[in-house]
């Protein structure tokens, strides 16, 4: 059988690592024993936050089949989050899921991250 490479645990230069594991203060959401989230320092709409892997993950390209129930659960987390943080519900209400994935997809930190915005429109990059 073939085995998966481990991936690092937590990596010390990352600051998605750092935040997780309470070393830079951030305003956070939510936490259980895998997942994180925190506002954004740039929100780009009147809600936003980043739902991350506690595992250092750098992004949806190093993703595998052993990771595929941590993804769902960060997927079926946001609406829930959203809602708490005041996005208005569906319909007419919501919010987008992003995932920018490398330096051509717009990722600058290479900690495998969700955004979730939401809220009254417009938005900064709306
Ligand atoms: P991305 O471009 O997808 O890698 O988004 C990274 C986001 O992380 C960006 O919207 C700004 C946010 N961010 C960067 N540094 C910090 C920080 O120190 N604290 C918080 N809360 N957010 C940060």
């Amino acid at each position: 059988m073939m085995t998966e490479p481990a991936l690092t645990a937590h990596d010390p230069n990352c600051l998605f690592c750092k935040i997780t594991a309470g070393q830079i203060p951030s305003r956070k959401v939510y936490e259980d024993d895998t997942l994180f989230a925190f506002h954004d320092i740039r929100p780009a709409a009147p809600v936003h936050f980043l739902i991350v892997p506690k595992q250092h993950i750098p992004s949806m390209a190093q993703v595998r089949p052993s990771e595929e129930a941590l993804l769902g659960k960060m997927m079926a987390l946001a609406p829930q989050l959203a809602l708490e943080q005041g996005c208005n519900p569906y319909p007419e209400g919501g919010f987008r899921i992003v995932v920018n994935t490398g330096t051509e997809g717009g990722q600058e930190v290479h900690h495998l991250h969700l955004h979730v915005m939401g809220g009254p429109r417009p938005w900064k990059h709306g």
